[in-house]
């Protein structure tokens, strides 16, 4: 049967056209016809929209660019069903494990097709069984080494499906540097690329770069530090490691001069690459890893900083988070780009937990943690009462912890200190505490922590309720998903950034790093339709106030800037913000100036 029920996301119509292409592929169909398919893919997964919300609205779907009538009808079709008959057909009448075996990396669709129809392989182990046996090596354009390969990716079990949450990659590639730094002397410019330096919620792989006086020390001492399980591959400039964590590094020593024109190419992504190849075509030039080549003369020239690079092509520098081809460089062109918030922006958190809840940390601890990580105030936002299994505080233990909050705050030097609260919005979309508990309270974020199974109208016009609460000032982690663990529930995303504006409700960008949420491109769909935000760590421990990095990287990859960010204020225009009715408070923010 097949089943609406569950809304596709972006990622579900991506995967399913990219399979087409493959399985197209194997079975040996025209370039062009699985080209379309695989475009397809590549353009839905940087669509700044959802999909599911588009399918119905036949001109929307054809303004997208290589969505002629296969791919839309398709689109249609997956969007009302859940399925696709042409997908499922094709799916049928091929040999199964196509697509298992794909996905590792080094074997293309033909190979697979080979392996599938002449050795029977079907699976991840039927393919390492026949390597193992050198069986494999018997099809045509297999080498011993080609699969001795492919054997270690399957051993190391790197797929190009699995994706590392940036919260894991991050402190990893740092981990990484550092090693390699006191490892090997005379490093210069030790940096990451790719998808990392872009802070994509997910890292694929890490691209690192260096420029070095002697490239072969620093590739033997990069493929033996301690954390490196597997080496694939050991050059003289470029190395590829697994690490115990199963996270893929590579590692490119660069000449000095060519080092900008490298990090611009692998910083990617590569679609934002592309266009500034073309643009630089229309200039004469030819946009390489080592510079830009005259056409004409073929000379070289080289550049000291990707500044540089930008410039030479008309354009103002673009920052790394928002170098995704989608309508960025039209900006820059117009010199339209966004000063996006940067960490040093953020003044205060307003999310944070302490034991008198599920934090693990006493509110000094908490306290002082935030001072040391450089905020200047914290909201001390412990749970409500029906969030039990996070021993909700009741009314009178908030009474409390207000108290607690307060006397602790004369006490510091360091940090001021708001009351709050991280209030569950109940499943009809009244508050968890009565208004009057709530009116004590400097900041109120409300939160949905249960009944996540609602529909998308139930869904959004509980949180419009809690919205048009005039003691509620944030909704905490709008969508609730846990990357890679929980779905986001279902709701109308733009209805309720109207109802954020007309009601002067902030939304939070939580920076948890098993949250991000709001996500990328919620934030840059919220900052058009005129939304305020907060960045909150949502900390429960002390370590944890450093994540307001990764929400600073979200905000940056959704285009925001820091005048949209209500706790860049400084302490004391923060207090007159929140002594604001709610209903001028995003009047007072427009009108706020920074100087005064
Ligand atoms: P990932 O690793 O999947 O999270 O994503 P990235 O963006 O790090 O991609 P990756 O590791 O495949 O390649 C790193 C960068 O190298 C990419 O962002 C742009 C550049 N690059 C890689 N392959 C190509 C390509 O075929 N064409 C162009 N123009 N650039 C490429
Ligand atoms: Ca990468
Ligand atoms: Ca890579
Ligand atoms: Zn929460």
């Amino acid at each position: 049967m097949p089943s609406a029920s569950r809304k596709l996301q972006n990622g579900d119509y991506a995967q399913v056209f990219s399979d087409i292409a493959t399985l197209l592929q194997a079975r040996g169909d025209s370039v062009f016809k699985t080209r379309a398919y695989s475009r397809a893919a590549d353009t839905i997964g940087n669509l700044q929209f959802e999909l599911s919300d588009a399918a119905a609205d036949d001109k929307r779907l054809r303004e997208i660019p290589g969505f002629g009538d296969a791919i839309v009808t398709k689109v249609q079709e997956l969007a009302e069903t859940g399925e696709l008959q042409f997908f499922e057909k094709l799916k049928a009448e091929m040999p199964p494990g196509i697509l298992e075996i794909t996905q590792v990396p080094g074997v293309g669709p033909k190979t697979a097709m080979r392996a599938a129809e002449e050795l029977g392989i079907d699976s991840r182990e039927a393919l390492q069984r026949s390597i193992e046996s050198g069986e494999f090596e018997t099809l045509p354009r297999i080498s011993n080494k080609v699969a001795q390969n492919i054997l270690r990716h399957l051993k190391t079990r790197i797929s190009q499906g699995e994706r590392i949450p940036i919260g894991t990659a991050l402190p990893e590639a740092e981990r990484v540097m550092e090693a390699l730094q006191s490892a090997v002397k005379g490093i210069r410019n030790l940096t990451c690329a790719g998808s990392l330096r872009r802070h994509r919620e997910t890292i694929g792989d890490i691209d690192m770069l260096c420029c070095a006086d002697d490239p072969e020390a620093v590739m033997e001492a990069f493929t033996s530090l301690p954390m490196v399980r597997d080496v694939m591959s050991k050059g003289a400039t470029k190395s590829m490691v697994v690490m115990d964590s199963g996270l893929q590094f590579d590692l490119r020593v660069i000449p000095d001069d060519a080092f900008a024109a490298t990090l611009l190419y692998f910083t990617g992504s590569k679609e934002h690459g592309i266009r500034l190849r073309d643009r630089a075509n229309r200039r004469g030039l030819s946009l390489n890893e080592y510079g830009a080549k005259s056409i004409e003369t073929d000379e070289l020239e080289v550049f000291a900083c990707e500044e540089e690079i930008y410039q030479r092509l008309d354009l103002p520098y673009i920052p790394p988070e928002i170098r995704e081809d989608s309508g960025e460089i039209d900006a820059a062109e117009r010199d339209e780009l966004p000063e996006l918030v940067t960490v040093e922006d953020i003044r205060g958190d307003l999310h944070s937990h302490t034991d008198w809840t599920d934090g693990r940390f006493t509110m000094e601890e908490m306290a002082d943690a935030a001072s040391k990580a450089g905020f200047e105030y914290l909201a001390v936002t412990d749970h409500s009462q029906s969030a039990t299994v996070a021993g909700g505080l009741s009314v009178d233990r908030l009474a409390e912890h207000n108290e607690a909050v307060r006397a602790l705050d004369k006490k510091l030097k360091k940090i001021h200190l708001l009351t709050g609260t991280e209030m569950d919005i109940l499943a009809d979309g009244s508050m968890d505490y009565p208004d009057d508990a709530l009116a004590e309270l400097d900041v109120v974020l409300g939160s949905i922590h249960s009944s996540m199974d609602q529909d998308s109208k139930t869904m959004t016009a509980r949180i419009i309720a809690a919205m048009e609460n005039e003691n509620l000032d944030i909704i905490a982690h709008l969508t609730t998903r846990l990357i890679g663990k929980r779905a986001p529930v279902d709701l109308e995303f733009d209805t309720i950034c109207k109802a954020a504006v007309e009601t002067g409700t902030l939304l939070e960008i939580n920076a948890s790093t098993q949250r991000l949420d709001l996500k990328d491109t919620h934030i840059r769909r919220a900052m058009e339709l005129g939304v305020l935000f907060s960045i909150g760590t949502d900390s429960h421990r002390v370590h944890q106030f450093a994540e307001v990095r990764y929400g600073v990287g979200m905000a940056r990859r959704g285009w925001c800037t820091a005048d949209r960010v209500v706790n860049t204020l400084p302490y004391t225009a923060f207090l007159k913000f929140l002594s604001t009715p709610k209903s001028e408070r995003y009047a007072f923010i427009e009108n706020y100036d920074q100087r005064s």
